[in-house]
């Protein structure tokens, strides 16, 4: 068995097996304690994950002895974290499958990245009568900005059903994908159904027709190994706080040869080349689309997260993720009526389970589970179109991640028990 060892000098077996959940899991001290007596069990995944030690202590390193502005101080702290803000742009760049450094851009998160090639790439290139298409399945951040977009322009707004199983339908594409549409934008990950999306058939259907093509990839990328030049879209968009790493950063990958093209986002500092009254050019790339200040603690940090991700192995925490979620599947299965959202085959989705039960409202399911020191989410998820599809107002959503294990599953499986003895169901 090979075996790899992370910052913190934690030993990691890879490999065909599994990950070893109980060593990942004391690289998490915020893992390390009770809510209401009972050991937490934090199954809130997909809306954020958890950070490892190496994470927190690579921020607190940071403000301890690099903190400076970056990019404009001549002096060794402005030197120092410039290069550290920088050298994670290229550890981005090779994490989703090696792209030039110009073409990763930081921004506060996914939500900020798709809002940027709206207000930049739409603004300039789609105009009356063109045709936008989205899936049913999108979360909001992937679905406003294209509605708001398409309603000033006056373009027209598409989407692609889901089949009752949760993937998206596909049988109606040649209607959907035509000549007029100018750009696809979906999810490679669902983050309520898990369902993980054909992103690169559908990219190369897109392109035949010259659209350009937008993958959310914020669910999957923490995930699963993201080969962004495999998927062949034209902009990616994630966050840094959902695998590991801090709040407040959030990446867009673009194909260099739109970036060129596209005027910039936030105007001021940093994203010029020469300002006069009445003339402006802009900075190169990528710096062109990060005016002003940016995070560049968190920035710094994210880098000890992708080193942690690494040492893991991406296809580990997918190997991982698809057992954990078999076995989840297998143990919900136990409560009679309990109906579960999104596909069963467990190779063709992540982590997220959305569930709801007959007789108990998700807000109930959540409150009560976590007066069993259990985390997960109860909503619509910021995926209203989609819940509407589903005839729901709402669901109870376990999302999975490395530290979560058998144990966990367990622990939920038997509060949900407790629950509806508790609600006389
Ligand atoms: N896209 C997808 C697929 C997401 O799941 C989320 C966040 C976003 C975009 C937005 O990311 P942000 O970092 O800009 O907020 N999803 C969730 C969720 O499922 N529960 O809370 C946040």
């Amino acid at each position: 068995m090979a075996s790899k060892t992370t910052q913190n000098g934690t030993s990691l077996r890879s490999g065909p097996t599994s990950l070893m959940v109980d060593i990942v899991k004391a690289d998490f001290p915020l893992l390390d304690q009770t809510i209401h007596g009972h050991k937490l069990v934090y199954l809130d995944n997909a809306a954020s994950s958890q950070k490892p030690r190496v994470v927190i202590n690579a921020l607190l390193d940071y403000y301890r002895k690099t903190n400076a502005n970056i990019h404009r101080g001549l002096h060794t702290l402005a030197e120092r974290a410039t290069d550290s803000y920088e050298r994670t742009r290229d550890h981005v760049a090779r994490f989703v499958g090696g792209v030039d450094r110009e073409e990763i851009i930081f921004t506060s998160g996914t939500t900020e990245s798709i809002n940027l090639v709206a207000a930049t790439w739409g603004e300039e290139n789609i105009h009356e009568g063109d045709e936008i298409v989205i899936t049913e399945m999108e979360h909001h951040a992937n679905l406003v900005p294209w509605v708001i977009l398409a309603q000033k322009k006056k373009a027209v707004l598409k989407h692609i059903p889901i089949t009752i199983c949760g993937h998206l339908d596909l049988s109606q594409i040649d209607d959907i994908i035509t000549p007029k549409t100018k750009l696809l934008a979906l999810t490679h990950m669902s983050n309520v159904l898990g369902t993980i999306n054909p992103v690169e058939e559908l990219a190369a259907k897109a392109h035949q027709h010259g659209a350009v093509v937008l993958a959310d990839v914020a669910q999957s990328m923490p995930h699963m190994p993201v080969d962004i030049p495999s998927l062949g879209v034209d902009f990616c968009a994630f966050s840094a706080h959902k695998m590991l790493g801090p709040t407040g950063v959030g990446i867009l990958y673009g194909k260099r040869e739109l970036l060129d093209k596209m005027p910039p986002y936030n105007m001021g500092g940093e994203m010029i080349r020469e300002v006069r009254f009445d003339h402006i050019t802009w900075a190169e790339l990528p710096f062109k689309f990060e005016g002003g200040t940016p995070n560049v603690a968190d920035v710094v940090a994210f880098d000890a997260a992708l080193t942690y991700l690494e040492a893991l192995g991406m296809q580990n925490v997918r190997d991982h993720e698809e057992r954990l979620t078999g076995y989840a599947f297998e143990r919900l299965s136990e409560l009679k009526d309990l109906e579960i959202q999104g596909p069963r085959e467990t190779g063709q989705r992540g982590g997220a389970i959305s569930f709801t039960d007959p007789n108990i409202h998700p807000h109930d399911i959540s409150t009560f589970l976590d007066s069993r020191g259990i985390a997960i989410r109860a909503g619509h998820h910021c995926a209203q179109p989609l819940m509407r599809v589903l005839g729901k107002v709402a669901t109870a959503r376990a999302s999975l991640y490395i530290y979560n294990d058998e144990a966990d599953v367990d622990q939920l499986v038997e509060a949900l028990i407790e629950m509806r003895r508790y609600f006389g169901v």
